[in-house]
């Protein structure tokens, strides 16, 4: 069966941007049973910027428990942590003597994320896609279902895949497919319809989190930015107009139907219609996922349990896999 590998960082709450454009995925390629499903939370890329040990460890527990509220359900999936797996560090390595700095420099995350500070960034944000790649390529993942904003990360494990069979002569990693699909692979921020809705935006408001209440999701949605004109007859009119174009894609994600349809029983409607209606929507699909997170993490010692397994089950498949690459690489193994 082909494998399935994706994370999410333990950097934050989750957000609705993380529900739609990847738990949400993860979930129905669980359900679908055509895969062996992977998913992590990456606590060793969330370090690539600082985080409080003690928030780091929260997080990590709140994100296992929104992958499992979601509907991730570990008998039949893998979760765990990443650093429980010494794999993705490992391979990490030795595809960093694989990469090319300029191969780094020209991801468009790391331009945004060292700013013009970039001296003062740490390496491991600079390396951040050469342990993308070996958190992947560690179990020989074929499909990697990620958001819109994912891709050039992607592309970059291809060449890395790549790079290395040319460079030993072999046809050992495989050339990943990336999964980006749905009506909500890119979910944009509710303050600013050009940049994507984040948990680390300073604003709160910027974003709907797994966390926030039914109150709260309303008064986000409405005081979420847009323009004063009402919906359009036809999705295709939104065009020029990303908030508003972004509420109505959240909509049409949130309840399962297309954005056509949305349209067709919204078109002309006022902001003070289309909010409230999609306030509901969204509380109606978020709220028993908070309500199932906030019991899960009543008990903090079974998450950590939970993790422990899918590490060892992890831990098993990676290590074949780290054999055969450090013979090939001419790195002894005795034993
Ligand atoms: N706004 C989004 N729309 C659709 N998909 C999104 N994802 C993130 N934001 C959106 C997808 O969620 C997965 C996990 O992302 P991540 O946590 O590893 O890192 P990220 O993409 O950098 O997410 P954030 O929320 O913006 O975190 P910070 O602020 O810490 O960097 C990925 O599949 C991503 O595509």
């Amino acid at each position: 069966t082909p494998r399935v590998f994706s994370g999410i960082q333990p950097s934050g709450g989750l957000t609705l941007g993380n529900y739609l454009g990847a738990l949400k995925r993860f979930v129905e390629m669980q359900d679908a049973g055509t895969h062996e499903c992977i998913y992590c939370m990456v606590d060793l890329h969330a370090i690539t910027v600082w985080q409080n040990p003690d928030d780091l460890r929260r997080q990590t527990r709140e994100a296992a428990a929104a992958f499992m509220a979601a509907g991730v359900d570990p008998a039949r999936s893998i979760l765990f942590n990443q650093s429980q797996v010494p794999a993705h560090a490992e391979l990490a390595w030795i595809f960093n003597c694989v990469a090319r700095m300029g191969w780094m420099g020209r991801m468009t995350q790391w331009k945004d994320k060292a700013g013009k500070n970039s001296e003062n960034a740490s390496l491991g944000l600079f390396a951040y896609p050469a342990l993308m790649a070996a958190d992947i390529l560690a179990y020989h993942a074929t499909h990697v279902p990620v958001g819109e904003d994912q891709k050039q990360h992607l592309e970059l494990t291809r060449d890395i895949a790549a790079k290395f069979n040319h460079d030993y002569g072999v046809d050992f990693f495989p050339i990943t497919e990336p999964v980006i699909e749905g009506p909500a692979t890119r979910v944009m921020s509710l303050r600013d319809g050009t940049k994507k809705m984040s948990k680390s935006d300073p604003s709160d408001m910027s974003r709907i989190n797994l966390s926030d209440d039914a109150d709260t999701i309303a008064q986000k949605f409405r005081k979420a930015r847009t323009d004063p004109e009402p919906l359009p007859a036809s999705y295709a009119e939104l065009k020029d107009r990303p908030e508003a174009r972004n509420l109505v894609d959240i909509y049409a994600a949130l309840s399962g139907r297309t954005t056509d349809d949305v349209m067709a029983e919204h078109g002309g409607a006022g902001w003070g219609q289309f909010k409230p209606a999609l306030a509901d929507v969204a509380v109606e699909t978020l709220a028993p996922i908070t309500g199932e997170m906030t019991r899960l993490l009543a008990d903090p010692g079974e998450i950590d349990r939970i993790l422990g397994n899918g590490a060892a089950r992890a831990r098993e498949i990676a290590a074949p896999i780290l054999d055969r690459t450090h013979e090939i690489v001419g790195l002894i193994r005795s034993s």
